[in-house]
């Protein structure tokens, strides 16, 4: 994909990105820049909202409408945006641990509500700005300051949880590919529907992924379905490999197409009258 370096600029902010350098997140970064340009989208038209983290610091980067809210609580505020202004493009980033710990719940009943809206998953395995604790992405094996012989708990695939409770976009990538990142949260912003982009995007300081990942990631196969849901949880969850690309693409009613059908049906039973009636008496 290629964007000219001075349309990237009107996406960046005179804040200085203040992440370690090496950091898996300016891959991001730079993918989001690269992507927006591609659109055209003006950044007034654009609102990025985030959680808590060294992955919260995004939209502050940005040119962008930004918010930058609590540790977990993306979605929420991310939602209310979308949900009061259709028109605007809506990214939201998160951690691994602020989107599948603190912020599980939200992120796992955004992908079945189906907001027309993409979320970045930047996942370090960890939660990186508290230093280096276990997340639910975090190995087995991983030995962090809060798992020293590693962790019992079961890791999650965040790609395959979004597929199961109902996301339509689903897509992983790598950081250090910002080019192919890119192109794949342009898909993502195209699709209507809510868009899951679980990127890796290694803690240089905490856990150094690069090199395993260097290793484990391989593209998508000539002839791959991805609307084909158990085979593209089975793809996601692969021991072998990190398979990178669109894993799953469906297709559903968006949250806002389905809201005026449902105001319609309640203006069909109480009648337009009624219905104002009863907003007006739960105003006072
Ligand atoms: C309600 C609340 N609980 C706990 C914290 C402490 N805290 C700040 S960031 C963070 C985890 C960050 O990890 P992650 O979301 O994976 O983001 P990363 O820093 O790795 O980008 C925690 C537990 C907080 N800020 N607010
Ligand atoms: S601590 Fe890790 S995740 Fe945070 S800025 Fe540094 S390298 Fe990035």
């Amino acid at each position: 994909m290629a964007v000219d370096a001075k349309v990237r600029e009107k996406y960046k902010s005179e804040v200085k990105p203040i992440w370690c350098p090496g950091c898996g997140d300016f891959g991001v970064l730079t993918a989001t820049f690269m992507a927006l340009g591609a659109l055209n989208l003006p950044p007034e038209q654009v609102v990025i909202v985030s959680g808590i983290g060294c992955s919260g610091r995004f939209p502050g980067f940005t040119t962008c409408y930004g918010f930058h809210s609590l540790h977990g609580r993306t979605m929420p505020v991310a939602l209310g945006v979308k949900a009061a202004n259709p028109d605007l493009t809506v990214i939201a980033v998160g951690g691994d641990g602020d989107t599948l710990a603190i912020g599980g719940n939200h992120f796992m009943h955004a992908c079945r509500r189906n907001i027309n809206l993409t979320y970045l998953l930047l996942d370090n395995n960890l939660y990186a700005l508290t230093k280096g604790q276990a997340s639910p992405t975090s190995f087995p094996t991983q030995v962090t300051d809060s798992t020293p012989f590693g962790s019992y708990e079961a890791d999650v695939e965040p790609c395959a949880l979004a597929i199961l409770f109902g996301a339509t976009f689903v897509a992983r990538e790598f950081s250090a590919r910002a080019k192919k990142t890119a192109e794949i949260i342009v898909q993502a912003i195209e699709h209507p529907g809510f868009s899951l982009v679980h990127i890796l995007s290694p803690c240089v300081t905490f856990f150094d992924t690069y090199d395993l990942y260097k290793q484990k990631i391989a593209e998508l196969p000539e002839g791959y379905d991805p609307t084909d849901l158990y085979g593209a949880v089975r793809t996601a969850t692969d021991p072998e490999r990190k398979w990178v690309g669109v894993l799953y693409r469906g297709h559903r009613p968006t949250f806002e197409e389905m809201i005026p059908k449902i105001r319609q049906k309640a203006e069909e039973k109480l009648g337009p009258g009624d219905l104002q009636a009863m907003l007006d008496r739960r105003r006072v």
